[in-house]
């Protein structure tokens, strides 16, 4: 029985009725990492040096040595990275059970709203007429807010304007919903983290982070690609490196789209 479900599955795979749409950034130096005021220590940037390229150091061979930060680029952040989450059981990348790494999807169109303003928070009302249009946010789906973030580069990726980083994220309210009420499996996002430029001034500060890990759920961060994804029916794969005791990793972020 199951062999037949993987059959049709590869089957639709190779026919192109399943299409794999790539929701990663590029990983380089250039990748903007998260900037936290002093006395906060900082995260490392993306490193890369090369070892060999077919030369005397390596004849036949081409490779690097890379560095970086667990919370760079395109990345998975586990319930451990935040305090909240510190004592949940298999809440490490190394630990979380590898069937939470795969889940549905629900695409959340705000691309409009955050053109319109770059710290536009998402709010419960949007879900609630998110679900009036497309049904309930099923639990155990994640909920990925498609802000066109993603499209943009360099200094204006982090936004940071006279009263700190002005980017789009959930408000309070909402992630308790997110939650409490819908039991996702967590919050994705094209920014560079999952809570909005200006959650360290909220209360409970950076709300996405203390409600979503303090309830063993999980966050993507700087996705991309997702205007290709459907508001409901896609399907998200989503392993981090299986870092011991890891608090999130760059992650390969690929989504199964039916034709
Ligand atoms: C540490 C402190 C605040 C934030 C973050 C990390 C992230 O966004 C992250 O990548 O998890 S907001
Ligand atoms: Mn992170």
């Amino acid at each position: 029985m199951s062999s037949d479900v993987l059959q049709a599955f590869a089957s639709a795979l190779s026919s192109g009725a399943i299409s794999v749409v790539d929701l990663s950034q590029e990983l380089s130096p250039e990748t903007v990492v998260i900037n936290l005021p002093p006395p906060f220590a900082q995260s490392a940037p993306f490193r890369i040096e090369q070892v060999s390229a077919y030369d005397d150091k390596g004849p036949a061979w081409y490779w690097n040595n890379i560095s970086l930060g667990e919370h760079t680029g395109t990345h998975f952040d586990a319930p451990v990275h935040w305090m909240t989450g510190r004592s949940l059981p298999a809440s490490t990348t190394d630990t979380i059970a590898p069937g939470r790494l795969v889940a549905p999807a629900c695409v959340i169109d705000v691309e409009a709203e955050c053109a319109a303003d770059p710290a536009f928070l998402l709010m419960r009302a949007k879900l609630l007429a998110w679900e009036a249009e497309h049904g309930r946010i099923p639990a155990g789906a994640w909920v990925l807010m498609r802000s066109g973030w993603s499209r943009r580069t360099g200094d204006a990726f982090l936004n940071v304007g006279k009263t700190g980083p002005q980017s789009p994220g959930p408000d309070p309210d909402c992630v308790k919903f997110m939650v409490d009420d819908r039991d996702v499996a967590g919050f994705g996002t094209e920014t560079v983290g999952t809570d909005a430029g200006a959650a360290h001034s909220f209360t409970p500060p950076f709300p996405c982070h203390t409600f979503m890990h303090g309830a063993n759920k999980f966050g993507l961060a700087s996705l991309t690609n997702l205007d290709k994804l459907p508001a409901t029916g896609a399907v998200i794969i989503t392993p981090p490196l299986k870092i011991k005791g890891g608090s999130g990793s760059p992650c390969r972020v690929l989504a199964l789209v039916g034709g």
